[in-house]
Protein backbone atom coordinates (compact mmCIF):
# COMPACT_ATOMS: atom_id res chain seq x y z
CA UNK A 1 0.00 0.00 0.00
CA UNK A 2 1.61 3.19 -0.91
CA UNK A 3 -0.83 5.71 0.75
CA UNK A 4 0.35 8.84 -2.04
CA UNK A 5 -2.86 10.76 -1.37
CA UNK A 6 -2.55 10.07 2.58
CA UNK A 7 0.88 11.03 2.83
CA UNK A 8 -0.02 14.77 1.19
CA UNK A 9 -3.33 15.50 2.87
CA UNK A 10 -2.34 13.84 6.40
CA UNK A 11 1.50 13.70 7.17
CA UNK A 12 0.75 13.30 10.51
CA UNK A 13 -1.35 9.77 10.37
CA UNK A 14 0.77 8.72 7.15
CA UNK A 15 3.85 8.34 9.42
CA UNK A 16 1.84 7.11 12.38
CA UNK A 17 1.33 4.27 10.05
CA UNK A 18 4.64 3.76 8.75
CA UNK A 19 5.74 3.64 12.26
CA UNK A 20 3.16 1.11 12.92
CA UNK A 21 4.10 -0.98 10.17
CA UNK A 22 7.94 -0.78 11.23
CA UNK A 23 6.89 -1.90 14.85
CA UNK A 24 4.62 -4.89 13.18
CA UNK A 25 7.22 -6.04 11.03
CA UNK A 26 10.49 -5.59 13.30
CA UNK A 27 8.87 -6.95 16.62
CA UNK A 28 7.94 -10.31 17.23
CA UNK A 29 3.85 -10.15 17.99
CA UNK A 30 3.08 -12.67 20.62
CA UNK A 31 -0.44 -11.00 21.95
CA UNK A 32 -2.59 -14.12 21.32
CA UNK A 33 -5.76 -11.83 19.95
CA UNK A 34 -4.04 -10.37 17.25
CA UNK A 35 -2.50 -11.56 13.68
CA UNK A 36 -1.80 -9.83 10.41
CA UNK A 37 -4.68 -9.87 7.70
CA UNK A 38 -3.91 -10.30 4.24
CA UNK A 39 -3.41 -7.61 2.29
CA UNK A 40 -6.37 -8.52 -0.02
CA UNK A 41 -8.70 -7.98 3.53
CA UNK A 42 -6.91 -5.15 3.92
CA UNK A 43 -7.53 -3.79 0.02
CA UNK A 44 -11.09 -5.24 0.33
CA UNK A 45 -11.43 -2.87 3.64
CA UNK A 46 -9.99 -0.05 2.34
CA UNK A 47 -12.46 0.13 -0.21
CA UNK A 48 -15.45 2.12 -2.02
CA UNK A 49 -17.93 0.13 0.55
CA UNK A 50 -16.67 2.51 2.95
CA UNK A 51 -18.71 5.32 1.75
CA UNK A 52 -21.87 3.46 1.99
CA UNK A 53 -25.22 2.90 3.72
CA UNK A 54 -26.90 -0.23 3.98
CA UNK A 55 -29.11 -0.12 6.65
CA UNK A 56 -31.17 -3.64 6.74
CA UNK A 57 -30.24 -6.87 5.34
CA UNK A 58 -29.58 -8.06 1.81
CA UNK A 59 -32.75 -7.58 -0.29
CA UNK A 60 -34.69 -5.63 2.47
CA UNK A 61 -33.03 -2.11 2.94
CA UNK A 62 -33.47 0.97 4.01
CA UNK A 63 -31.48 2.82 1.50
CA UNK A 64 -31.15 3.17 -2.27
CA UNK A 65 -27.83 2.27 -4.32
CA UNK A 66 -27.57 -1.43 -1.83
CA UNK A 67 -27.29 -3.63 -4.46
CA UNK A 68 -23.64 -4.23 -4.60
CA UNK A 69 -23.84 -4.18 -1.06
CA UNK A 70 -26.43 -6.96 -1.05
CA UNK A 71 -24.04 -8.49 -2.61
CA UNK A 72 -21.45 -8.87 -0.28
CA UNK A 73 -23.39 -9.40 2.52
CA UNK A 74 -24.88 -12.24 1.23
CA UNK A 75 -21.37 -13.93 0.32
CA UNK A 76 -20.36 -13.17 3.71
CA UNK A 77 -23.17 -15.00 4.89
CA UNK A 78 -22.59 -18.21 2.56
CA UNK A 79 -18.89 -18.29 2.87
CA UNK A 80 -19.17 -18.23 6.75
CA UNK A 81 -22.08 -20.76 6.63
CA UNK A 82 -19.85 -23.26 4.72
CA UNK A 83 -17.22 -22.22 7.03
CA UNK A 84 -19.12 -23.18 10.87
CA UNK A 85 -22.07 -24.92 9.53
CA UNK A 86 -24.39 -22.66 11.16
CA UNK A 87 -27.83 -21.89 10.31
CA UNK A 88 -28.45 -18.38 10.47
CA UNK A 89 -25.71 -16.10 10.52
CA UNK A 90 -25.07 -12.55 10.77
CA UNK A 91 -21.80 -10.60 9.86
CA UNK A 92 -23.15 -7.50 10.81
CA UNK A 93 -21.67 -6.67 14.72
CA UNK A 94 -18.71 -4.61 14.54
CA UNK A 95 -17.01 -6.50 17.03
CA UNK A 96 -16.68 -9.84 19.50
CA UNK A 97 -18.56 -7.89 22.10
CA UNK A 98 -21.49 -6.35 19.80
CA UNK A 99 -21.88 -9.52 18.92
CA UNK A 100 -22.82 -11.19 22.58
CA UNK A 101 -24.56 -7.50 22.94
CA UNK A 102 -27.15 -8.65 20.42
CA UNK A 103 -27.70 -12.46 21.53
CA UNK A 104 -28.08 -11.18 25.21
CA UNK A 105 -30.47 -8.19 24.35
CA UNK A 106 -32.53 -10.76 22.28
CA UNK A 107 -33.21 -12.64 24.89
CA UNK A 108 -32.47 -11.83 28.39
CA UNK A 109 -33.85 -8.59 30.11
CA UNK A 110 -32.35 -6.32 32.95
CA UNK A 111 -31.92 -8.56 36.26
CA UNK A 112 -31.96 -12.10 34.44
CA UNK A 113 -28.81 -13.98 35.32
CA UNK A 114 -26.13 -15.28 33.24
CA UNK A 115 -23.37 -17.57 33.79
CA UNK A 116 -20.11 -17.19 32.57
CA UNK A 117 -16.27 -17.98 32.92
CA UNK A 118 -14.55 -15.41 35.39
CA UNK A 119 -12.73 -12.80 33.78
CA UNK A 120 -9.86 -13.53 35.81
CA UNK A 121 -9.65 -17.09 35.20
CA UNK A 122 -9.39 -16.41 30.79
CA UNK A 123 -13.23 -15.37 30.37
CA UNK A 124 -13.97 -11.94 28.79
CA UNK A 125 -15.01 -8.76 29.99
CA UNK A 126 -18.77 -8.87 27.75
CA UNK A 127 -19.28 -12.36 29.61
CA UNK A 128 -20.43 -10.65 32.98
CA UNK A 129 -17.64 -8.61 34.37
CA UNK A 130 -18.44 -5.77 36.70
CA UNK A 131 -17.20 -3.01 34.99
CA UNK A 132 -19.21 -3.83 31.33
CA UNK A 133 -22.38 -3.16 30.75
CA UNK A 134 -23.39 -7.07 31.28
CA UNK A 135 -22.97 -7.06 34.79
CA UNK A 136 -24.58 -3.72 35.46
CA UNK A 137 -27.46 -5.05 33.74
CA UNK A 138 -27.62 -8.56 34.66
CA UNK A 139 -27.07 -10.97 38.02
CA UNK A 140 -23.81 -12.70 37.21
CA UNK A 141 -22.56 -15.59 38.25
CA UNK A 142 -19.11 -16.96 37.76
CA UNK A 143 -17.15 -20.40 37.04
CA UNK A 144 -13.46 -20.71 37.12
CA UNK A 145 -10.53 -23.40 36.97
CA UNK A 146 -9.60 -25.99 39.32
CA UNK A 147 -6.61 -24.73 41.18
CA UNK A 148 -5.03 -28.03 40.93
CA UNK A 149 -5.25 -29.12 36.96
CA UNK A 150 -5.68 -25.58 35.24
CA UNK A 151 -9.28 -26.99 33.46
CA UNK A 152 -12.62 -25.54 33.64
CA UNK A 153 -14.06 -26.96 36.81
CA UNK A 154 -17.12 -28.65 35.36
CA UNK A 155 -18.10 -29.72 38.43
CA UNK A 156 -18.62 -26.55 39.31
CA UNK A 157 -20.40 -25.23 36.45
CA UNK A 158 -23.15 -28.22 36.84
CA UNK A 159 -23.40 -26.78 39.99
CA UNK A 160 -23.71 -23.56 39.81
CA UNK A 161 -26.08 -23.96 37.28
CA UNK A 162 -28.11 -26.03 39.05
CA UNK A 163 -27.62 -23.56 42.32
CA UNK A 164 -28.58 -20.67 40.26
CA UNK A 165 -30.61 -21.23 37.33
CA UNK A 166 -28.70 -18.74 35.01
CA UNK A 167 -31.26 -18.11 31.80
CA UNK A 168 -28.22 -18.21 29.12
CA UNK A 169 -24.75 -20.01 29.71
CA UNK A 170 -21.62 -18.37 28.39
CA UNK A 171 -18.89 -20.88 27.32
CA UNK A 172 -15.72 -19.45 25.78
CA UNK A 173 -12.81 -17.11 26.88
CA UNK A 174 -10.21 -15.02 25.73
CA UNK A 175 -6.79 -16.55 28.26
CA UNK A 176 -7.80 -20.14 28.44
CA UNK A 177 -5.14 -22.98 26.55
CA UNK A 178 -7.64 -25.84 26.96
CA UNK A 179 -10.01 -27.72 24.51
CA UNK A 180 -13.93 -26.69 25.51
CA UNK A 181 -16.05 -29.53 26.19
CA UNK A 182 -18.78 -27.77 24.47
CA UNK A 183 -20.82 -31.24 24.70
CA UNK A 184 -21.08 -30.90 28.59
CA UNK A 185 -21.66 -27.74 28.66
CA UNK A 186 -24.57 -27.67 26.50
CA UNK A 187 -25.73 -30.98 28.57
CA UNK A 188 -25.59 -28.74 31.58
CA UNK A 189 -27.77 -25.79 29.72
CA UNK A 190 -29.80 -28.40 29.24
CA UNK A 191 -30.86 -30.00 32.34
CA UNK A 192 -31.40 -26.38 33.94
CA UNK A 193 -33.10 -24.99 30.95
CA UNK A 194 -30.62 -22.28 30.13
CA UNK A 195 -29.58 -21.14 26.13
CA UNK A 196 -26.13 -21.59 26.08
CA UNK A 197 -24.16 -19.37 24.10
CA UNK A 198 -20.60 -20.07 22.53
CA UNK A 199 -18.00 -17.43 22.08
CA UNK A 200 -15.32 -18.75 19.84
CA UNK A 201 -13.83 -15.41 19.91
CA UNK A 202 -10.32 -17.10 19.97
CA UNK A 203 -10.05 -19.96 18.67
CA UNK A 204 -12.41 -19.38 15.50
CA UNK A 205 -10.00 -20.35 13.14
CA UNK A 206 -9.25 -23.92 14.56
CA UNK A 207 -12.90 -24.33 15.23
CA UNK A 208 -13.04 -23.69 11.07
CA UNK A 209 -11.10 -26.36 10.22
CA UNK A 210 -11.78 -28.75 12.26
CA UNK A 211 -8.93 -28.13 15.22
CA UNK A 212 -11.31 -27.47 17.89
CA UNK A 213 -14.41 -28.93 18.36
CA UNK A 214 -17.43 -27.09 17.31
CA UNK A 215 -19.79 -25.45 19.43
CA UNK A 216 -22.36 -25.23 16.29
CA UNK A 217 -23.93 -28.70 17.13
CA UNK A 218 -24.08 -27.76 20.83
CA UNK A 219 -25.29 -24.57 21.19
CA UNK A 220 -28.39 -22.22 20.56
CA UNK A 221 -25.67 -18.89 19.88
CA UNK A 222 -22.32 -19.01 18.57
CA UNK A 223 -20.39 -15.41 18.15
CA UNK A 224 -17.11 -14.55 17.13
CA UNK A 225 -14.73 -11.91 16.08
CA UNK A 226 -12.87 -12.23 13.04
CA UNK A 227 -9.67 -10.74 13.29
CA UNK A 228 -7.70 -13.23 15.73
CA UNK A 229 -6.73 -17.13 14.95
CA UNK A 230 -9.66 -16.22 11.64
CA UNK A 231 -7.13 -13.66 10.58
CA UNK A 232 -9.63 -11.13 9.01
CA UNK A 233 -10.15 -8.03 9.38
CA UNK A 234 -11.60 -6.63 13.06
CA UNK A 235 -15.23 -7.71 13.53
CA UNK A 236 -18.09 -9.70 14.87
CA UNK A 237 -20.51 -12.46 13.67
CA UNK A 238 -23.38 -14.23 15.36
CA UNK A 239 -24.71 -17.83 14.39
CA UNK A 240 -27.32 -19.38 15.94
CA UNK A 241 -30.26 -21.72 14.96
CA UNK A 242 -32.57 -20.75 12.77
CA UNK A 243 -35.88 -20.63 15.04
CA UNK A 244 -33.75 -17.78 16.49
CA UNK A 245 -32.84 -15.82 13.45
CA UNK A 246 -35.72 -13.53 13.46
CA UNK A 247 -34.54 -12.28 16.96
CA UNK A 248 -31.18 -11.76 16.65
CA UNK A 249 -31.52 -10.00 12.99
CA UNK A 250 -33.75 -7.35 14.94
CA UNK A 251 -30.95 -7.14 18.19
CA UNK A 252 -28.38 -6.53 15.88
CA UNK A 253 -30.18 -3.88 13.54
CA UNK A 254 -31.88 -1.28 14.67
CA UNK A 255 -31.73 -3.01 18.54
CA UNK A 256 -27.92 -2.18 18.56
CA UNK A 257 -26.15 -1.02 15.45
CA UNK A 258 -27.27 1.18 12.76
CA UNK A 259 -25.50 1.20 9.34
CA UNK A 260 -23.19 -1.85 8.97
CA UNK A 261 -19.76 -1.57 8.18
CA UNK A 262 -20.61 -2.75 4.36
CA UNK A 263 -16.62 -2.21 3.55
CA UNK A 264 -15.54 -4.28 6.48
CA UNK A 265 -17.88 -7.15 5.75
CA UNK A 266 -16.34 -7.07 2.00
CA UNK A 267 -13.18 -7.83 3.84
CA UNK A 268 -14.90 -10.66 6.29
CA UNK A 269 -16.30 -11.98 3.49
CA UNK A 270 -12.49 -12.63 1.93
CA UNK A 271 -10.90 -13.72 5.35
CA UNK A 272 -13.58 -16.58 4.94
CA UNK A 273 -13.34 -17.66 1.75
CA UNK A 274 -9.15 -17.71 2.53
CA UNK A 275 -9.95 -19.52 5.46
CA UNK A 276 -11.78 -22.24 3.06
CA UNK A 277 -8.55 -23.04 1.38
CA UNK A 278 -6.67 -25.26 2.20
CA UNK A 279 -3.65 -23.23 2.88
CA UNK A 280 -5.74 -22.29 5.96
CA UNK A 281 -6.06 -25.54 7.43
CA UNK A 282 -2.34 -25.80 6.89
CA UNK A 283 -1.61 -22.89 8.77
CA UNK A 284 -3.88 -23.66 11.64
CA UNK A 285 -2.46 -26.82 12.18
CA UNK A 286 0.93 -24.92 12.28
CA UNK A 287 -0.19 -22.51 15.05
CA UNK A 288 -0.94 -25.06 17.60
CA UNK A 289 2.20 -27.44 16.89
CA UNK A 290 3.82 -23.61 17.50
CA UNK A 291 1.81 -23.05 20.53
CA UNK A 292 2.70 -26.66 21.87
CA UNK A 293 6.70 -26.25 20.62
CA UNK A 294 7.04 -22.97 22.70
CA UNK A 295 5.13 -24.58 25.66
CA UNK A 296 7.25 -27.23 25.89
CA UNK A 297 10.49 -24.90 25.42
CA UNK A 298 9.25 -22.80 28.10
CA UNK A 299 8.52 -25.71 30.17
CA UNK A 300 12.29 -26.52 29.75
CA UNK A 301 13.53 -23.50 31.09
CA UNK A 302 11.62 -23.75 34.26
CA UNK A 303 8.52 -21.49 33.28
CA UNK A 304 5.12 -22.57 35.20
CA UNK A 305 2.02 -22.59 32.65
CA UNK A 306 -1.45 -22.45 33.55
CA UNK A 307 -2.53 -26.16 32.65
CA UNK A 308 0.94 -27.24 32.07
CA UNK A 309 0.17 -26.59 28.08
CA UNK A 310 -1.57 -25.93 25.39
CA UNK A 311 -4.11 -27.43 23.19
CA UNK A 312 -4.72 -24.30 20.69
CA UNK A 313 -3.22 -21.22 20.02
CA UNK A 314 -1.67 -19.89 23.18
CA UNK A 315 0.11 -20.39 26.58
CA UNK A 316 -0.79 -18.60 30.07
CA UNK A 317 2.60 -18.33 31.71
CA UNK A 318 2.43 -17.99 36.11
CA UNK A 319 5.55 -16.03 36.67
CA UNK A 320 5.01 -16.07 40.63
CA UNK A 321 8.32 -18.40 40.92
CA UNK A 322 10.52 -15.36 39.06
CA UNK A 323 9.48 -13.16 41.74
CA UNK A 324 8.16 -10.90 39.05
CA UNK A 325 5.04 -9.45 37.81
CA UNK A 326 3.51 -9.94 34.64
CA UNK A 327 3.30 -5.96 34.11
CA UNK A 328 7.27 -6.32 34.83
CA UNK A 329 7.53 -9.19 32.45
CA UNK A 330 5.19 -7.43 29.49
CA UNK A 331 7.52 -4.03 29.38
CA UNK A 332 10.81 -5.81 29.64
CA UNK A 333 9.80 -8.20 26.87
CA UNK A 334 8.67 -5.27 24.25
CA UNK A 335 11.77 -3.95 25.40
CA UNK A 336 13.77 -6.62 23.86
CA UNK A 337 11.08 -6.61 20.87
CA UNK A 338 8.51 -9.38 21.65
CA UNK A 339 4.97 -7.82 22.48
CA UNK A 340 2.98 -9.52 24.80
CA UNK A 341 0.41 -8.69 27.37
CA UNK A 342 0.22 -8.98 31.03
CA UNK A 343 -2.32 -11.51 31.99
CA UNK A 344 -3.94 -12.34 35.51
CA UNK A 345 -3.53 -16.28 36.73
CA UNK A 346 -6.49 -18.05 37.74
CA UNK A 347 -6.43 -17.51 41.52
CA UNK A 348 -4.29 -14.43 40.83
CA UNK A 349 -3.64 -11.82 44.33
CA UNK A 350 -2.86 -8.97 41.87
CA UNK A 351 -4.94 -6.95 39.93
CA UNK A 352 -5.64 -6.84 36.23
CA UNK A 353 -3.43 -3.42 35.88
CA UNK A 354 -0.02 -5.91 36.94
CA UNK A 355 -1.19 -9.29 37.24
CA UNK A 356 1.44 -12.36 37.96
CA UNK A 357 1.34 -13.60 34.62
CA UNK A 358 1.52 -13.09 30.47
CA UNK A 359 -0.41 -14.68 27.71
CA UNK A 360 1.65 -15.65 24.65
CA UNK A 361 0.06 -16.37 21.80
CA UNK A 362 1.11 -17.81 18.14
CA UNK A 363 -1.26 -16.75 15.14
CA UNK A 364 1.19 -13.88 14.38
CA UNK A 365 4.34 -15.81 14.37
CA UNK A 366 2.78 -18.50 12.30
CA UNK A 367 1.08 -16.33 9.74
CA UNK A 368 4.81 -14.50 8.64
CA UNK A 369 6.05 -18.36 8.53
CA UNK A 370 8.00 -19.25 11.92
CA UNK A 371 7.89 -23.20 12.56
CA UNK A 372 8.99 -25.02 15.97
CA UNK A 373 12.47 -24.10 15.79
CA UNK A 374 11.58 -20.47 16.15
CA UNK A 375 9.58 -20.81 19.28
CA UNK A 376 12.85 -22.87 21.14
CA UNK A 377 14.59 -19.56 19.89
CA UNK A 378 11.96 -17.25 21.07
CA UNK A 379 11.85 -19.46 24.73
CA UNK A 380 15.16 -18.76 24.78
CA UNK A 381 14.94 -14.91 24.56
CA UNK A 382 11.97 -14.79 26.67
CA UNK A 383 13.80 -16.74 29.06
CA UNK A 384 17.14 -14.45 28.92
CA UNK A 385 15.15 -11.20 29.99
CA UNK A 386 12.78 -12.41 32.30
CA UNK A 387 16.00 -13.92 33.94
CA UNK A 388 17.87 -10.86 33.62
CA UNK A 389 14.94 -7.93 33.81
CA UNK A 390 16.80 -5.28 34.84
CA UNK A 391 19.85 -6.07 32.96
CA UNK A 392 20.17 -3.68 29.83
CA UNK A 393 22.77 -4.81 28.00
CA UNK A 394 21.27 -8.47 28.05
CA UNK A 395 18.09 -6.88 26.75
CA UNK A 396 20.10 -5.13 24.05
CA UNK A 397 21.65 -8.01 23.01
CA UNK A 398 18.05 -9.82 22.94
CA UNK A 399 16.96 -7.19 21.01
CA UNK A 400 19.09 -7.69 18.19
CA UNK A 401 18.60 -11.27 18.12
CA UNK A 402 14.70 -10.59 17.46
CA UNK A 403 15.52 -8.20 14.76
CA UNK A 404 17.37 -10.63 12.98
CA UNK A 405 15.05 -13.01 13.24
CA UNK A 406 12.24 -11.26 12.30
CA UNK A 407 14.08 -9.79 9.21
CA UNK A 408 14.37 -13.87 8.11
CA UNK A 409 10.67 -13.72 8.15
CA UNK A 410 8.92 -10.82 6.63
CA UNK A 411 4.80 -10.11 6.83
CA UNK A 412 3.85 -9.51 3.42
N1 LIG B 1 -9.06 -8.04 23.79
C1 LIG B 1 -9.29 -9.40 23.37
C2 LIG B 1 -8.20 -10.30 23.80
O1 LIG B 1 -7.08 -9.86 23.82
O2 LIG B 1 -8.43 -11.47 24.08
C3 LIG B 1 -10.59 -9.91 23.81
O3 LIG B 1 -11.59 -9.03 23.41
Amino acid sequence: MKFQSLKKVDPEIYSLIQMEKKRETEKILMIASENYASRAVMEAQGSFFTNKYAEGYPGRRYYGGCEYADEVERLAQERARQLFGAEHINVQPHSGTQANMAVYFAFLQPGDTIMGMSLSHGGHLSHGSPVNFTGKLYRTVFYGVNKDTGYIDMNEVRRLAHEYKPKIIITGASAYPRIIDFKEFSEIAKEVGAYLMADIAHIAGLVATGLHPSPVPYSDFVTTTTHKTLRGPRGGVVMCKAEYAKQIDKAVFPGIQGGPLVHVIAAKAVAFKEALSEDFKEYQKKVVRNAKALAEALKRRGFKLISDGTDNHLVLVDLTNFNITGKQAEEALDKAGITVNKNTIPFDTKPPTVTSGIRIGTPCVTTRGMGEEEMEHIAEIIERVIKNINNDSIIKDMQKKVKALCKSFPIY
